[in-house]
């Protein structure tokens, strides 16, 4: 097992909900750490690059609008298999769906708004950081 890098994202509708720092106690407790984070309100074309690969299907206009409509925090977590970890915390992506104890299944309301993001391989969580983290200075706690 390695130390991995993944980009998680806290979607509008959780953090209109006040649970920033209930979800980032969950990343804690598994033993992820926070290296990087910032709370951004997205336009409309940042949200429609970071989904470009969504471009071509049905939902991608609702998923647009759904990450414009607040501010979102943005964070790079680290640690032991860090990318399963973080899937694992957030549950399947309709919150129906989802195991009992994930984050989406205890804060999210629909599979549009579905309370967080977290990239699913190496190589898009790589992607995914330097598009919010360029030149990301890089700490060792
Ligand atoms: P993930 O977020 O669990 O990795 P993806 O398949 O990468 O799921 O989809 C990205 C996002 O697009 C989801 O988190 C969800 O907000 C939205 N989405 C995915 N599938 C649907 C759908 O069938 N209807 C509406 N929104 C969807």
């Amino acid at each position: 097992m390695a130390i991995e890098r993944t980009l998680s994202i806290i979607k509008p509708d959780a953090v209109a909900k006040n649970v920033i720092g209930k979800i980032y106690q969950r990343f804690e407790d598994a033993g992820l750490k926070i290296i990087a984070s910032k709370m951004v309100h997205l336009s409309e074309r940042e949200a429609g690059q970071f989904y470009a690969v969504h471009r071509e299907r049905p939902f991608f206009k609702d998923l647009v609008s759904f990450m414009i409509s607040g501010p979102v925090m943005i964070q790079v977590l680290e640690g032991e298999s860090a990318i399963a970890k973080n899937r694992d915390l957030m549950g399947a992506t309709d919150p129906k769906k989802a195991d009992a104890g994930t984050i989406r299944a205890d804060f999210a309301e629909s599979i549009d708004a579905n309370a967080v993001h977290g990239s699913d391989a190496p190589e898009t969580a790589a992607v995914e950081i330097a598009f919010f983290f360029p030149g990301m200075n890089v700490y060792t706690r």
